[in-house]
């Protein structure tokens, strides 16, 4: 039993962006940002007042890169795993530098966050997707903040091209629509 708390928009999008990837039942809890994330019920299942989180069966998962590790683990069969211990840990680099580095530069301003795209932009080097030539859950970690930032900070196409060629065939995949979708009338009605 898999219990999925989050906000539309969110960080916790790339985690029902997995989700649905995987074709997992789970309970949908979502919570507005700042107020929903700070309730007594919601600080009980995570501290941190954040999301996501999910918690299967009694087990709370906090952390984009935890959650989507573990779907992609219980969910073999959707090939969101790069293949190895090799690849694994090519994946974890990946969504630890997403955590670490490029989500944080949002709160350290806008020529901090242009730097971090380029060093991304330098990572990716003109591959298709992140890790062994497969799209993975560092793609949809990836996709999602630059999916979410783009705009806002103004991130150019023309500066990103292997960062926006990878988001741009993210956003054609059905599970990606389907979640965009399910996440804009949540939106709508909060
Ligand atoms: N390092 C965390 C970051 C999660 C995070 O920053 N979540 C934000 C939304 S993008 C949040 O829940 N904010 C609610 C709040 O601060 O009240 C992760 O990777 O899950």
């Amino acid at each position: 039993m898999i219990t999925f708390y989050f906000s539309p928009g969110s960080s916790s999008l790339a985690t029902h962006i997995a989700l649905n990837e995987v074709g997992a039942p789970f309970e949908a809890r979502p919570l507005t940002l700042q107020k929903g994330t700070r309730t007594p019920d919601y600080l009980e299942v995570n501290p941190n007042g954040k999301v996501p989180a999910l918690v299967v069966d009694g087990t709370v998962l906090t952390e984009v890169a935890a959650t989507l590790f573990y779907l992609a683990r219980a969910f073999p069969q959707a090939g969101l795993m790069p293949a190895g211990a090799l690849g694994e840990a090519e994946a974890v680099s990946w969504m630890s530098f997403a955590a670490s580095t490029l989500h944080p530069a949002v709160g350290q301003g806008p020529e901090r966050v242009a730097e971090v795209w380029q060093i991304a932009e330098k990572k990716l080097a003109g591959k298709e997707w992140c890790v062994g030539g497969k799209y993975s859950i560092a793609d949809i970690h990836l996709f999602r903040l630059y999916w979410r930032f783009k705009d806002r900070f103004g991130l150019k196409p023309d500066d990103h091209p292997s960062i926006q060629a990878l988001h741009d065939r993210i956003l054609q995949r059905p599970a990606v629509k389907k979640t965009l979708e399910d996440e804009a009338k949540i939106s709508a009605a909060q």
